[in-house]
């Protein structure tokens, strides 16, 4: 196993995670894995000889390098290293450990700086699409200070605005996996669908919970939990995933009414801790699934009109907004969302 490697920690938007140039880290895939699972400290639910922080969401990885792709500025492969299991997954993308993939390529010397902003476009490996990010730049620098704030990081930072193309059946080949747009589980209506992050949609209450619960109080509730990983585990080879039971997809997200003004709420379990928020592209999967009419989510859901839909998803601790665009036939075309990030750490981990 490699003894070390050049490392920035970081935080993405609402996640933390490990930062690295794709030629700082072994090329074998099993080699890279080893290391990633030392330097998380996996498997152990207190990561208490790593450095990851003990939560699915601040044991992640990007490994970033310059794309060949015309276009394109960088490609960004995001991987999963598992708390308490010795399991590292590329099956998801993550949005918010993309956050941080524009500010990272800057400053490792991939991107030139532009002016005050510089644009970024990013491909995403995992679901080969482009994601396309705004990244403060002023003085020929990145800077992370500034005042755009997202709900479930305290204090502010620069805004770095990101948008999606094309993310429609990312991971599962289509938006509607299974061809419809409800399809009953276990007795529970759900909608399977993928724009960016594959979800399985359902009722809070047809789950028999109200959707207002704290993060602590849901990881609490094992018949819960059970039920949702019932479904899930038939849901994952409708979606085209296949046997999902090592796999960090599909996420469950149970909605009910927005109660702070937002166009819906979510409670969702990525897939077995609940998300203390949500994650970004679960979210513009989620806001979709509430445009879907037959949807259990499209009754709960408040959806502006036009073509252009700002949809504050509610989740724990606040809201994400996502804004979808729509084509003529009224399907979503490309989805933004404002994330922050902030470079934490930047040096060197060992493997022991
Ligand atoms: O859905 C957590 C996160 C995520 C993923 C997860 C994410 C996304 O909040 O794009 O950001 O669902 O595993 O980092």
């Amino acid at each position: 196993m490699s003894d070390s490697a050049r490392c920035m920690w970081m935080r993405g938007g609402t996640s933390k995670g490990a930062y690295f140039l794709a030629e700082d880290l072994p090329s074998d895939t099993t080699e890279r894995d080893n290391f990633l699972l030392n330097i998380m400290g996996s498997p152990d639910p207190r990561q208490i000889d790593g450095i990851g922080g003990a939560d699915p969401l601040t044991s992640k990885v990007a490994v970033v390098k310059k794309s060949q792709r015309p276009g394109v500025d960088v490609d960004y492969l995001f991987l999963q290293v598992f708390v308490d299991q010795a399991t590292v997954t590329d099956a998801q993308n993550c949005g918010n450990i993309l956050a941080g993939v524009g500010p990272f390529a800057i400053e490792r010397g991939l991107v030139d700086i532009s002016g005050d902003q510089t644009s970024v476009a990013i491909y995403m490996e995992n679901t080969g699409q482009i994601a396309i990010e705004e990244v403060h730049t002023p003085n020929g620098k990145v800077s992370y200070r500034g005042d755009a704030c997202i709900d479930g990081v305290p204090g502010t930072s620069s805004a770095i605005p990101v948008t999606f193309q094309d993310t429609a059946g990312s991971s599962c080949g289509a938006l509607l996996p299974t061809g419809n747009q409800v399809d009953i589980i276990d007795g529970v209506a759900v909608t399977c669908i993928d724009n960016g992050m594959p979800v399985v949609v359902m009722r809070a209450e047809d789950l028999g919970i109200s959707g207002t619960e704290s993060r602590e109080l849901l990881e609490q509730n094992e018949a819960l939990k059970s039920r949702l990983e019932s479904i899930r585990l038939q849901a994952g080879p409708m979606m085209n995933l296949g046997d999902v039971t090592h796999k960090s997809v599909p996420k469950m997200s149970m909605v009910s009414r927005a109660t702070q003004g937002g166009s819906i709420s979510t409670r969702t379990f990525i897939p077995h801790r609940c998300h203390a928020s949500i994650g970004v592209l679960g979210a513009v999967s989620v806001a979709t699934a509430c445009i879907l009419p037959d949807s259990p989510a499209h009754a709960l859901a408040d959806i502006p009109e036009g073509s252009t839909k700002t949809m504050p998803v509610e989740h724990p601790i606040g809201e994400m907004t996502v804004i979808l665009k729509m084509n003529q036939q009224g399907d979503a075309e490309s989805a933004a969302i404002l994330r922050t990030a902030r470079k934490l750490f930047d040096g060197e981990v060992f493997a022991d």
